[in-house]
Order: structure tokens, then sequence, then C-alpha cells
């Protein structure tokens, strides 16, 4: 079989990609020295939070040989996930969970690494000495770095990769390859320019600088990421995010115009749209799993996601989740009773009825999970606290 030039290769790179979906693709050097270095002190500084697995082969992230040894190029393509369907529920009512727009279709992982892998049979079928090991989050690797380098869109304050066209709201994989390829150009410009509006806009003061996240504070983190209990002085921000985060790229004018995804895979799913909170605390394991199969949901684990449902009942406010949350105070998970306290005394602050006191002082005498019978305290610190209050204002 003859050999394909290297110059041939960049073309036929950039033409499999879109012949497999991916609207933007390029091929970058695979040396990222000065972005390894930010990197590590973005980890020093504990930004990474819980998130293990970006702390652990941080040298792989610099040297991309290491990751894989005959890596000589990156093929970086991008995929956009965003549906212009419009879940009216969720502007007008506050029953309804947030989920984040990439988790509300099918699960990307997998659907992109198969793609990128379609394109790598194909292109050994134009030279069969073509080897390539296909990544998308799954390896140490700097994607949006990368990305920059293959021209693909500049970093947004908000750490994203925008694209003139596509926006943020698109996918990133990569196909590490042993060919050299010409590489494409890399983004020089930054188009945020003077704007600031992810920054002002993220509810709880996540983008500290600009590109600078620290995800110990970032909703995306705290709902999918973390496995314990949401730290207490970031609960009352969150809102009603019950998965994931968006309000740094809804607010992003570089998202206005952006066009709908090509991927029907996509698009919302009719189960994952309902998000009814009263439905979704109801969920046992095997429903949850049902529910939300094939999604990226399912990452957070059954006592995460009802975690993040109880908060965002919290938020609401609503008395009429009261008896269910008096029953959730007795669920088998630790993680789920502790909020479930939080979110009794969030709704209590604005009921002043003894009985929700008696539910927390009961359940404060069978509790057995130290971390629970602080939340319960504190819950009951909290609604003695804003009744004491209330009275006083009523003796005015
Ligand atoms: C870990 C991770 C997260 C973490 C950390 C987020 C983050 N900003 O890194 C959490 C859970 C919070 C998260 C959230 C989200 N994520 Co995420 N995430 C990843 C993952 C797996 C690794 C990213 C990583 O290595 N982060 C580590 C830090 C160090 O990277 P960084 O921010 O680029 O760090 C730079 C800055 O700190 C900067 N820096 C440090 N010091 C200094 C100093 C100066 C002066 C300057 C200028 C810069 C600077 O340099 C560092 C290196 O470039 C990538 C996939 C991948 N392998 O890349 C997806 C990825 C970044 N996530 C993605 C998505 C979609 C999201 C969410 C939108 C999901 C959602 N809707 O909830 C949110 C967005 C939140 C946000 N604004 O970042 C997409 C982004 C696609 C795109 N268009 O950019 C990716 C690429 C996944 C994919 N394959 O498509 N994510
Ligand atoms: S995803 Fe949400 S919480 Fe995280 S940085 Fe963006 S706006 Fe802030
Ligand atoms: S909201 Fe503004 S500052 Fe933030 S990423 Fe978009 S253009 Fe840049």
């Amino acid at each position: 079989m003859t050999k394909i030039t290297t110059k041939s290769l960049y073309e036929k790179c950039q033409i499999l990609s879109k012949k497999h979906g991916f609207e933007i693709s390029g091929i970058a050097s695979i040396s990222l020295k000065k972005e390894h270095l930010r990197y590590l002190s973005w980890i020093n500084k504990g930004y990474a939070g819980e998130m293990e697995y970006l702390k652990k082969n941080s040298e792989l992230r610099s040297n991309l040989e290491k990751l894989w040894p005959n890596t000589k190029s990156a093929l970086v393509v991008g995929i956009q996930y965003k549906s212009n369907k419009k879940n009216t529920k969720l502007s007008s009512s506050s029953n309804y969970g947030k989920i984040a727009e990439y988790a509300q279709g099918g699960d990307y992982h997998k659907f992109i690494k198969k793609r990128l892998l379609r394109i790598l049979k194909e292109l050994k079928e134009s030279d069969n000495s073509i080897e390539g090991r296909s990544f998308v989050d799954t390896a140490p690797i700097l994607e949006r770095d990368l990305a920059v380098k293959a021209g693909l869109g500049w970093k947004g304050k908000n750490s994203l990769l925008l694209n003139r066209v596509l926006g943020s709201y698109f996918f990133l994989g990569v196909l590490l390859l042993n060919k050299e390829i010409p590489n494409s150009n890399p983004f020089k410009e930054n188009h945020c320019g003077t704007c600031v509006e992810c920054i002002e806009k993220c509810p709880t003061e996540a983008i500290i600088a600009p590109e600078i996240v620290d995800a110990r504070r970032c909703i995306s983190y705290l709902t999918i990421e973390l496995r314990g209990p949401i730290p207490r002085h970031l609960r009352t921000m969150m809102g009603n995010h019950i998965f994931g985060c968006d309000i740094c790229q809804i607010v992003c004018p570089w998202n206005e115009k952006a066009p709908e995804t090509q991927q029907n895979r996509f698009l919302p799913r009719p189960k994952t749209e309902d998000t009814n909170l009263e439905k979704l605390i109801q969920l046992d394991e095997k429903s949850f799993r049902e529910k939300f199969q094939g999604t990226a949901i399912l990452r957070a684990k059954y006592d995460g996601f009802l975690r993040n449902v109880l908060i965002a009942m919290g938020n609401s406010q609503k008395k009429e989740y009261l008896n269910i949350l008096r029953k959730t105070l007795r669920h088998r998970y630790p993680l789920i009773r502790g909020h479930s306290a939080w979110a009794i005394a969030e709704i209590a602050k604005k009921e002043n009825e003894n009985w929700i006191r008696f539910s927390l002082e009961d359940r404060l005498t069978v509790e057995k999970d130290e971390w629970v019978i602080e939340e319960i305290e504190l819950a009951l610190g909290e609604i003695s606290r804003t009744n004491k209050v209330s009275l006083e204002v009523e003796k005015i």
C-alpha cells in the first residue's frame, strides 16, 4: 500500500472529521510546557478539590509522548451539543431542577470515542502504518489547551473553549497519531474583549480570575464530582441546579447565535426532561438508574444526585415539600438524611410551626451518624434563630 504524504494526511484528517460529524477540527503540536506549569500551579493551590484523577500522572499532561510513546501529533475535534429546545416548565417554576444542557442528551464519551476510532480506521485504509489512540476526558490531557494549538478557538474567561461560530456548547475529543502532520495555525486572538459577564454572573464566584476556575466553588463540581456533603456556605447559592451548571455559557454573547447540534443523540431525552423535584426525590436506586441510563447523570451516583435535589428543594422554600422531607430524614443514606435536615430548616425559616422542630428533635434521638447529627443540630439552631427573629419582629 502506498504511503500518504503528510500534507494529504492533514487534509484527510479534516475531511474525515467532518464526515464523522465533528464541526471543527485541527492538528496540534504536542508540547504544552507553559500550560503545564499553569496547570501545576492550579493543582497546588487546591482548586481541583477532591478530583484526585487530576492530581495523578500530572507529568503526562505536558508530554503526550509519555502518555503514548508513539505520539507525533494530535488531531483535536469539536462537536456541537446545543439544543434549541427549551424546557418551558423550567423557566416558569421552581418545582423543577435544572440539568446542564450537555447532560440532557445521551452520554458523549463513548459516542465521540467511537467516531474517533472510525476516523482512525479510515486513515489506516490509506496508510496501514498509521496508529492512534483516542481520548475524551479519559486521559490526563489538557484538551482545551491542545484545541487552542489546533486553531479551534480561544479560552474564554470562563475557561471554556470558544469558537466564533459554535460558541462554547461543544465537546472536545483528541486522537493521538504516530505521524508528523503539519500543524494547524494556533488560535492567537482572544475575542472576550472587555466582557466580564461570566465572571459577574457566576452564582458562586467560582471564576476567580480570567480563565481560572476554582472547581471547589463551581456548581458543576459540587453537583457532579463531589462525593460527600456540599459545603454549607455554598448551598443557598446553588439555586435549583441539580446536575451541572450552564450560567457562564448562557450569559456568554458568543453563544447567542450558536447553531443547534446535528446529532439527535445530544437532544434532551424525554425521561431526563422531567425534573420535577418531588418525583426525583422519591426515586429508588433502581429507578434512578433506569431513568438516567445512558446519560452522564449517573456519574453523580444515586445518593449524590438526591443530595442535589434536596438542595434545590431547600432553596425553593416550598412548604409542600416538608412532608416528603420528613420521610427522607429517615433515608438509608446518611448523605440524604443530612441534606434533608438542611432543606427542612431552609423551608422552616418561613414557617413558624412546632411540628417541624419536633420531627427533627425526634430524629435526633435515634440518629447514629455523627455528620447527620451535626446537620440536625445546626438545622434546629437555624430554626430557633429565625423564629426568634420573626417573633421579635412581630412584637415590634
Ligand atoms: C476537570 C474538568 C472539569 C472540572 C474543572 C473545570 C475546569 N475549568 O478545569 C469541573 C467539574 C468544574 C468542570 C466543569 C465543567 N466542564 Co469540564 N472538564 C474537566 C476535564 C475532565 C479536565 C479539565 C482540566 O484539566 N482542568 C484542570 C485545569 C487546570 O484546567 P484549566 O482551567 O484549563 O487550567 C488552566 C487555568 O487554570 C490556567 N491558569 C492557571 N494559572 C494561570 C495564570 C494565568 C495568568 C492565566 C492567564 C491562566 C492560568 O492555565 C491552566 C492550564 O491551561 C475536561 C476534559 C479534559 N481532559 O480537558 C472537561 C471539559 C473542560 N469540561 C467541559 C464542560 C462542557 C464542562 C461544563 C460546561 C459542564 C457543565 N455544564 O456543568 C462545566 C464548565 C465549568 C467551567 N466554567 O469550567 C468540556 C469543555 C468544552 C469546551 N467547549 O471548552 C471539556 C473539555 C470536556 C470535553 N471533552 O468536552 N469540568
Ligand atoms: S459552571 Fe456555573 S458555577 Fe461553574 S463557573 Fe460556570 S457559572 Fe460558575
Ligand atoms: S461571557 Fe464574555 S468574558 Fe466570559 S467567556 Fe463569554 S465573551 Fe468571554
